[in-house]
């Protein structure tokens, strides 16, 4: 049996009931053979793959926090530390009630390489915790985030473990959690990204996983002689990612025309009116239903099964920026009948395997999360060297930043793809990229 597949039966015999991190396993592993196979003797020596899809820390802790009715509830919280060869664990803190050990892992696996896209040096992590902000009071919130941190406190810290945003996790939760850890710790250092303005945060980090999604698939789209200027995109989420993925679009001249959430979606033909859609999102924390009901060009479709979904819409680009495996063979499908040129993914794992190799066989230019959501993470990297030289930049700094680093990806995906024999492979160039640096320096650092 090759060393690959090895390795990826060991991780689902070792690792029972957690598909998600299977998944993102043996997506990885499947497209890095010819780099392992040219490589095998002295990876097999080191062990190589199995260090590297084995977490070298993982977390897990009790989450006790006070409701609003003086009830105590229990939540679990986690955070892995996944591979810090490249530099200190880096990666968001999920809060949504789906979170368990195996979507930390994955998305922890899926960040090692990412880091390492960026070309800055972070490796990977993942935390989060099965808590739901949803229709908590900001007391509740703020609870459930000083709790997580009397236990977090102790794993992390500015040149250990740098952790961030992601679903559920917004510039609240950020808030509640520095202040925690900086009551615990006594000291004011850069140990959270995604901070606010005021107390240490990056201009230009709230916009940039979605600007850098859209930088990343105009320059994909320029260097297959096509142009973002005046395409039709259908976007899922109404997220951080998807606001600023619709914003980005609109000033490049596309026309994004959908946003979901977890309970419908949004046909706007017109356009997504994105200031509405931040007023909805970002400050009543309210549905979609109540974008429908300001804007009489927008169709609302309720999410429940056998309805259609936010790919059955006609368009040239899909950015899905909502969540995992959102985006199925059915969807594919579709996406390819209707003449869709592009997927780039917003989101970590938004599409399932069989509808990657679909859209991939179907003639569909495919970049993954892990190279088109890298401008979060790197924005995030650019946040701390300005907090360890106590200093601010420009938004115009940080933004012409991202986009050269965007920029820089997709070359580097793009060169990788055709050194090994698959042009245009976006998938194989982005894990092959990612993969090697980390390869040669956990080679380097010795058995650790
Ligand atoms: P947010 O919490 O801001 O938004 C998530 C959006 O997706 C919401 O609209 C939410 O719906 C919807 N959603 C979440 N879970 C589900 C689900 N299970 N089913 C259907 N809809 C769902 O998160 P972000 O925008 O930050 O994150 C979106 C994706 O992007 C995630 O995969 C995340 O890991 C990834 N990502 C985020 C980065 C960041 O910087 N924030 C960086 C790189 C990747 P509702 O409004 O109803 O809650
Ligand atoms: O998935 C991701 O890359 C994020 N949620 C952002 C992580 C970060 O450290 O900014």
């Amino acid at each position: 049996m090759s060393y690959v597949d090895e390795v990826i039966n060991l991780v689902v015999e070792k690792n029972p009931a957690q598909p998600e991190f299977h998944q993102a396993i043996k997506e990885v592993l499947e497209s890095l053979r010819v780099v392992i196979e040219a490589n095998e003797e002295a990876y097999r020596r080191d062990a190589l793959l199995e260090r590297i899809v084995n977490p070298e820390r993982q977390i897990i802790f009790r989450v006790p926090w006070v409701d609003d009715n003086g009830q105590v509830q229990v939540n679990t919280g986690y955070r892995v530390q996944f591979n810090s060869a490249i530099g200190p664990y880096k990666g968001g803190i999920r809060l949504h009630p789906s979170v368990n050990i195996g979507i930390i892992k994955f998305l922890g696996f899926e960040q090692i390489f990412k880091n390492s896209l960026t070309g800055l040096p972070i490796g990977g992590g993942k935390g989060g915790s099965d808590f739901d902000p949803k229709g908590k009071s900001d007391r509740e919130v703020m609870a459930f985030c000083q709790s997580f941190m009397n236990e977090l406190y102790r794993h992390i810290g500015a040149d250990t473990d740098v952790p961030a945003g992601d679903i559920g996790t917004g510039a609240r939760e950020i808030g509640y959690m520095y202040g925690q850890y900086k009551k615990i710790r006594n000291i004011y250092e850069g140990v959270l990204t995604g901070k606010g303005l005021s107390y240490g945060g990056s201009l230009a980090r709230t916009q940039a996983t979605g600007y850098g999604l859209l930088y990343i698939t105009a320059e994909m789209l320029k260097c297959n002689g096509s142009d973002i200027a005046g395409k039709t995109v259908a976007v899922s989420g109404a997220g951080n990612v998807a606001i600023y993925a619709i914003q980005k679009a609109q000033q490049l001249g596309a026309k994004p025309v959908t946003c979901s959430d977890s309970t419908g979606w949004i046909y706007d033909p017109e356009g997504i009116d994105v200031e509405l859609l931040r007023e909805v999102k970002e400050v009543k924390r309210a549905r979609l239903t109540e974008y429908a009901a300001a804007r009489p060009s927008a169709q609302y479709t309720e999410k429940k099964e056998g309805a259609p979904s936010v790919w059955s819409v006609k368009v040239d680009i899909a950015l899905p920026c909502a969540t995992q495996n959102e985006l199925h063979l059915d969807d594919a499908k579709a996406l390819v009948a209707n003449g869709c040129m592009a997927v780039c993914e917003g989101a970590n794992m938004p599409t399932t395997m069989e509808a990657t190799e679909y859209l991939q066989a179907n003639g569909v230019w495919f970049v993954p999360g892990k190279a088109a959501n890298a401008g979060g993470v790197a924005t995030s990297a650019l946040e701390m060297s300005q907090n360890s030289e106590r200093l601010s930049w420009s938004f115009e700094e940080v933004d012409g930043k991202l986009q050269n680093i965007m920029v820089n990806i997709f070359h580097n995906l793009d060169d990788a793809a055709k050194k090994y024999g698959m042009e245009g492979n976006y998938v194989a160039g982005a894990n092959i990229a990612g993969f090697l640096k980390v390869a040669e320096a956990m080679t380097a650092q010795g058995i650790v």
